[in-house]
């Protein structure tokens, strides 16, 4: 079996019920079973377009390990999935989303191509990624970028409410 550390996030449509939804999709991908969830955080819009008339709602998110006898391609092609039965449209980059799932982690893989990039690119310098993810695995070291409770010190976390 591989692990999998896999970030769910939502900002319309009801966000809770969306990543509640997403947390029981995951454990029901073939041969993958859920193993740990985080909390739900409530998390400040990072990185999004900012438009005063349309102010971008706060985020749901939340981290899952899964195990799978997936491979990483074949488990991000369920995820999308996930996030096409979820409704999710992409309008533009970074736009809210009724579901957003991110394949964090598949093992200790480093891999860059046009379809994956393994860690996720960006995980190392946010917040509403770092801290569930601490939670549940406050002894991970990322591939690349060391130790995750080394990566907390240096991070502030403002805006991010655990429920
Ligand atoms: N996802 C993004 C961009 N910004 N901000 C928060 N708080 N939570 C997210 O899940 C998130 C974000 C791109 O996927
Ligand atoms: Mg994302
Ligand atoms: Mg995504």
């Amino acid at each position: 079996m591989n692990q999998a550390f896999v970030a769910l996030g939502s900002n319309l449509q009801d966000p809770v019920k969306q990543v509640q939804n997403a947390l029981h999709a995951v454990g029901n991908i073939p041969r993958t079973c859920l193993v740990k969830q985080s909390s739900l955080y409530q998390t400040a819009p990072i990185d999004c377009v900012y438009d005063p008339q349309q102010p971008v709602p706060d985020f749901i998110n939340a981290v899952v390990l899964l195990e799978t006898d997936l491979t990483p391609l074949a488990l991000l092609e369920a995820l999308f999935d996930i996030e096409k039965t979820a409704g999710r449209e992409r309008p533009y980059i970074n736009a809210p989303r009724v579901l957003d799932c991110d394949l964090l982690l598949y093992n200790d893989i480093t891999m860059h191509t046009s379809k994956l990039t393994l860690p996720h690119p960006r995980m190392h310098s946010r917040g509403f990624i770092l801290l569930p993810l601490f939670e549940i695995a406050p002894h991970l070291s990322l591939p690349n970028h060391g130790k995750i409770a080394q990566l907390m010190e240096s991070h502030q976390f403002t805006g991010i409410k655990k429920l």
